[in-house]
């Protein structure tokens, strides 16, 4: 495969999810990775660079790859170190992950095994707290990924995904912080942000993670939508209604079909309209990349005329 629009780094994940009681239905995630399956899905040629363990994990993952046509040319095998796994459960709260993980291939990413030829090529780096948040080492991976990306003019697009398993709450405030300033795309979930920030207002948290440098934030409000800001204006955009059936992975849907669409487009706001449809569409079925839809569900589930939903709402910048 050629260079790739979007080239996402970052830790892939086995998927086992509580579908019924006693029943654990096998299936892929990870934050990254469902994110290129999404970008993919919408019809833009898509990568991942990371490393995976020479199990049988780590072939149902390039596996899947394969099949979404993801381009897998960035993916190491690590004879050393094993594919990490996730276990998804329902209850009245909501879904819960319990993980397997710790000393994991994709922990073992570095500035050393970076593939710096697919990220000086591609238009587009996305990465997340995650990615920051499994090792040291794959957190300066990540630092050096996106000098690399920047150098060579492709945009940086950044989600703070927080996992406070993983590290301090003040690590991750630091990092995340970090990463937003140097981000062209900051797209946060109200809640990571609101512990990440301390703000609550979700216009506030906009502005303020403009202010730190972001160049278009796109916050995601759960069963509310989105609200998507640049200098210039904070716009919030109604999600339709959607029956719930799973929300894992549903921001890493918003953000694959958001940059998607913004790549297409450059418009945030249309990305935005897009993206509200394509995860209010993969909240419907179970799985972090199973119900994410294709251009052409996100389309029909919409009809292109009418994207921009009633109620929406937007302020200028104050
Ligand atoms: O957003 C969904 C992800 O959380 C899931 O696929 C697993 O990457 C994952 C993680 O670290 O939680």
């Amino acid at each position: 495969m050629g260079s790739v629009e979007l080239l996402c780094l970052g830790e892939p994940l086995v998927e086992f999810n509580n579908t019924a009681p006693g029943q654990w239905v096998e299936s892929i995630g990870g934050d990254v990775s469902n994110v290129a399956i999404a970008a993919r899905r919408q019809g833009i040629a898509s990568g991942i660079a990371t490393r995976v363990g020479a199990d049988g994990f780590g072939d149902l993952l390039r596996g899947q790859w394969a099949r979404e046509g993801v381009d897998l040319s960035t993916v190491e095998v690590d004879a050393a170190a094993p594919t990490g796994l996730y276990f998804v459960r329902h209850g009245p709260e909501g879904h819960s992950f319990e993980y397997r993980r710790e000393g994991s291939a994709a922990s073992k990413l570095s500035p050393d095994g970076l593939p710096r030829e697919a990220i000086s090529t591609c238009r587009m780096l996305h990465y997340s707290g995650i990615t920051q948040a499994i090792s040291p080492s794959a957190r300066a991976a990540a630092e050096v990924a996106v000098q690399l990306a920047r150098e060579a003019g492709a945009h940086v697009s950044y989600d703070p995904n927080l996992r406070l398993r993983l590290w301090s709450l003040d690590e991750a405030r630091d990092a995340t912080a970090t990463a937003i300033a140097t981000a062209d795309l900051a797209l946060p979930g109200l809640e990571d942000a609101r512990v990440l920030t301390g703000l609550s207002d979700p216009e506030n948290i906009v502005r303020h993670y403009i202010e730190l440098g972001a160049g278009i934030v796109a916050l995601t409000l759960g069963a509310d939508g989105a609200l998507v800001g640049t200098a210039e204006q904070v716009v919030a955009i109604p999600a339709p209604p959607a029956r719930l059936v799973d929300a894992t992975g549903a921001g890493d849907c918003f953000d694959g079909a958001f940059l998607a669409e913004w790549l297409r487009t450059r418009d945030p706001f249309a990305a935005g309209r897009y993206a509200v449809v394509a995860a209010a569409l993969s909240v419907q079925g179970y799985g972090a990349v199973d119900a994410i839809p294709t251009r052409s569900a996100v389309t029909a589930a919409t009809g292109a005329a009418s994207l921009a939903g009633p109620g929406e709402t937007a302020t200028g910048a104050s």
